[in-house]
């Protein structure tokens, strides 16, 4: 058993002690902060996100406030993904890439009024990237990072669990779609979202004094539906074929090569980042592309450190970016990032560890 060694440089989740008092096991870490990851037993939290309902503590999603008149030129900018239409009210999935086209966050955009954005961030520091851009092209825009905190609620009951507190106007949202809210007093977002295929909602807390009252609101309203603490399910991302930005995804990476083309739109302003790049390799075809990838191997395989190099016919072709044992197909899965001439149904091998697992290339998602 090891500690944390407290510092301002580790930030704390308002969820932390509710976390704790649930029962947490592990973490991982996100954004220089820790994010639950395990509550004792994996299966266990699968099942229950499939068929009921699981909380998260995903408070390390920060987000990016972007607030001024040129807070939407700005989003812009950033993002490769024609944010014309957007609403207030409405999120969108946007890749944002640097300028050689190469992927560095891909946050949800939120849109809370024409002067006010908020990127609900992955792993990877876009204050600073946002900041600077704004100054250099001198917008009149202010870019922060707020007191907001993410919450999600996943699963087939996590919508009655949600409406019970915030009342039947959360069944009609749209996915990606929120509102502002307040629960006994406690100032929040809710948004159909979260990343998981087993639909939900996420609550933006906005004010980190009230993360386990919050919590606990949930927790006592989900009682009925036999709700419980979870995290991002790694089973159940790879089996909906749900990317990882930073886990499926390298230094070189572009949207293209993880299934993320369709959030690129190529007639964006000349103005945005890497839409240069990514004209371009649009019109070559990208290098690389990600599949699934099935092994033969009957029991789980422990992938380890993950990226593990992909063979076919002895020649490296890739990288196995993840892989773990699904509790559905009783098979070993995961994304395969390899060169564009492997096809589905190509016979490849994975060096894990010190042996090699042979492995067949299929469409995804999976399920
Ligand atoms: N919640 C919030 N912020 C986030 C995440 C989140 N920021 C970082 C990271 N997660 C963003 N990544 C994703 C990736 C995919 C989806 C959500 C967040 C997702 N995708 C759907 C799909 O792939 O089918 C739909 C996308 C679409 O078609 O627009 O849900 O989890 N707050």
């Amino acid at each position: 058993m090891f500690g944390i060694t407290p510092s301002a440089r580790l930030r704390p989740s308002p969820f932390f002690e509710a976390t704790l008092a649930e029962g947490v096991t592990a973490f991982t870490t996100y954004n220089h902060m820790l994010m639950p990851t395990a509550f004792g037993d994996p299966e266990t939290e699968y099942w229950r996100l499939l068929k009921g309902v699981s909380q998260w503590d995903v408070a390390v999603e920060r987000q990016v406030q972007l607030k001024g008149p040129d807070a939407g030129r700005l989003a812009q900018i950033l993002a490769p993904r024609d944010l014309s239409g957007q609403q207030v009210g409405q999120g969108k999935y946007v890749p944002l890439c640097n300028h050689e086209g190469v992927l560095i966050n891909d946050p949800i955009c939120l849109k809370l009024a024409d002067d006010l954005y908020w990127l609900s961030i992955a792993d990877s520091n876009i204050w600073f990237w946002a900041g600077s851009i704004a100054a250099e092209r001198k917008l009149r825009v202010e870019v922060s990072e707020p007191d907001v905190s993410p919450m999600a609620l996943q699963g087939p009951k996590a919508e009655d669990v949600v409406a019970n507190v915030c009342g039947d106007w959360v069944r009609s949202l749209k996915y990606f779609w929120f509102r502002e809210a307040s629960i006994e007093g406690i100032p929040v977002v809710v948004q159909r979202s979260g990343w998981s295929k087993q639909g939900g909602f996420e609550i933006y807390l906005r004010d980190g004094t009230q993360g386990t009252r919050l919590w606990t609101i949930f927790k006592e309203a989900g009682r009925a539906y036999d709700i419980g603490p979870g995290g991002p399910n790694w089973c159940e991302r790879v089996e909906s074929g749900l990317v990882s930005y930073g886990g499926d995804t390298d230094t070189t990476t572009n949207p293209f090569e993880v299934r993320m083309g369709k959030y690129v739109n190529l007639d964006v302003p000349d103005d945005t980042i890497g839409i240069a790049a990514l004209r371009r390799i649009a019109a070559e075809g990208p290098r690389r592309h990600t599949l699934g990838i099935v092994l033969d191997a009957g029991g789980p395989v422990r992938p380890g450190f993950l990226w593990n190099p992909l063979y076919r016919d002895g020649r490296k072709v890739g990288d196995l970016t993840n892989c773990i044992f699904s509790y559905r197909l009783h098979k070993n899965i995961g994304f395969a990032l390899v060169s564009r001439e492997c096809k589905v149904g190509d016979r490849l091998e994975a060096r894990i560890g010190g042996s090699m697992q042979a492995g067949t290339l299929t469409e995804l998602p999976f399920i």
